[in-house]
């Protein structure tokens, strides 16, 4: 398939790419930090905006944990308001702007964003409120002119508000300026009170965000020919590292969640809490579906189980197939730690990708050996085992846990292993 350069697939596609990043967040507010504690109010608007206000610049001078945690939702959702408005005064011009020039301006941003995500996941790591709560927090009353225009639309108004517990993620959608779909799919008074569980949940996102983010920037796009290339291969390295933080902080945060005895204004809420505003709700089998998919995608990330690589395979992972031979498992690790020497091309027309000379030394594809089936290709085989040909995706997790009943399939009888 040929992708088109016409000024409707471009701003679809910085349209697209200003949507992803403005999930990312986090930058600053300069004001001299005081001796004195600091008066900290996460739960009104004036309150947060006076907050942010006075919080220091350089994280260095937060004082306490209740600090370093207003410092990071205040970094967080002006990083959000900066990305919202450069994404609106951009648009406007894109039709007239050299692609190159479109491309390098998104680029720089997503470094931006990169920088600050490093600070701010750097703060949340320090955290460490053991038992004890911190500040209440209430996001629907975080309210600004995020696009810039002097005015306060009410999409502006409720854009960190929480979306009703209980609903379909489906009938969410982002805020608009009705008052009705508001009221109706949001609730703009909950509140949290933030416990370390919480920290960890904004902890693995911001490794989760900077590390997909780290990936995207080892690669270069050619506006040519639409085009993905390995550019810095060390980013890959750097991804790899963060996103495998990601998934053990979540892990520890499924586990902080659980040991959880108390119930009053929880995030995410184990299966005896009640109180939550949490917008899903998590049963004990969610806990458990988490605790399988989380542990397979750990071995997968590091190297511990393959997966199956195939020509016939469809996806993602067709694309990827001339990566390994046949016979072959994928080793997600090696992939990122010792990416193909020779460039590796993703895109949309050609042989893809381009790894003619990896697979003389077949880096990231170990041989998988025992003759035997082991499963679906969803948990991936253990290394040195056979994967089978058919996935059983879970899709959508943990977005929609509750509906993701992953089980594993039998080996189809045909599969040559
Ligand atoms: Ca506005
Ligand atoms: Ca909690």
């Amino acid at each position: 398939m040929t992708l088109t350069t016409s000024s409707t697939s471009r701003r679809a596609r910085l349209s697209n790419l200003a949507a992803a990043a403005a999930l990312s967040v986090g930058l600053g507010y300069g004001a001299a930090a005081e001796a004195t504690p600091l008066t900290l109010d996460m739960s009104t608007t004036a309150g947060f905006a006076q907050t942010c206000k006075q919080l220091p610049h350089d994280a260095r001078r937060l004082k306490n944990d209740d600090e370093r945690i207003a410092w990071a939702l205040c970094r967080d959702t002006d990083q959000t308001r900066r990305l919202i408005t450069w994404a609106t005064q951009n648009f406007t011009r894109i039709d007239h702007t050299p692609l190159p020039q479109v491309v390098a301006e998104v680029e720089r941003q997503i470094d931006e964003v990169r920088r600050e995500m490093a600070q701010t996941r750097q703060v949340l790591a320090r955290i460490n409120l053991g038992e004890r709560h911190s500040l209440q927090i209430a996001p629907g009353q975080w309210q600004m002119d995020l696009n810039g225009d002097g005015q306060m639309a009410l999409w502006e108004k409720y854009f960190f508000a929480i979306p009703k517990r209980g609903l379909s993620h489906a009938s969410w959608g982002l805020p608009r300026n009705d008052e009705a779909h508001i009221q109706r799919n949001y609730a703009p008074a909950a509140q949290i009170r933030i416990d370390q569980a919480d920290v960890l949940w904004a902890l693995s996102y911001h490794q989760f965000i900077e590390g997909l983010l780290t990936h995207v920037r080892a690669f270069d796009l050619d506006t040519k020919h639409w085009h993905l290339t390995l550019a810095r291969p060390a980013l890959l390295g750097q991804a790899h590292t963060l996103i495998g933080q990601g998934l053990e902080t979540s892990d520890r945060m499924r586990h902080a969640v659980l040991a959880e005895t108390d119930d009053e204004q929880e995030w995410i809420a184990n299966p005896q809490q009640r109180q939550s505003v949490f917008p899903l709700v998590l049963d004990a089998e969610d806990f458990n579906t988490w605790r399988e998919v989380m542990a397979e995608a750990r071995a997968t990330w590091q190297g511990e189980h393959l997966l199956p690589a195939s020509r016939n395979a469809r996806g993602l992972l067709g694309e990827f197939a001339p990566l390994c031979a046949e016979g072959q498992g994928l080793n997600v690790k090696q992939l990122y730690r010792k990416p193909p020497t020779k460039t590796l091309r993703i895109g949309s027309s050609g042989p893809l990708p381009d790894v003619s000379d990896t697979r003389a030394s077949a880096a990231p594809c170990p041989p998988r050996t025992m003759p035997t089936c082991s499963g679906s290709s969803w948990p991936p085989a253990k290394a040195g085992t056979t994967p089978c040909p058919r996935a059983t995706a879970c899709c959508g997790w943990p977005l929609n846990a509750a509906a993701c009943k992953w089980r594993a399939r039998p080996c189809a009888t045909n599969w040559p292993c």
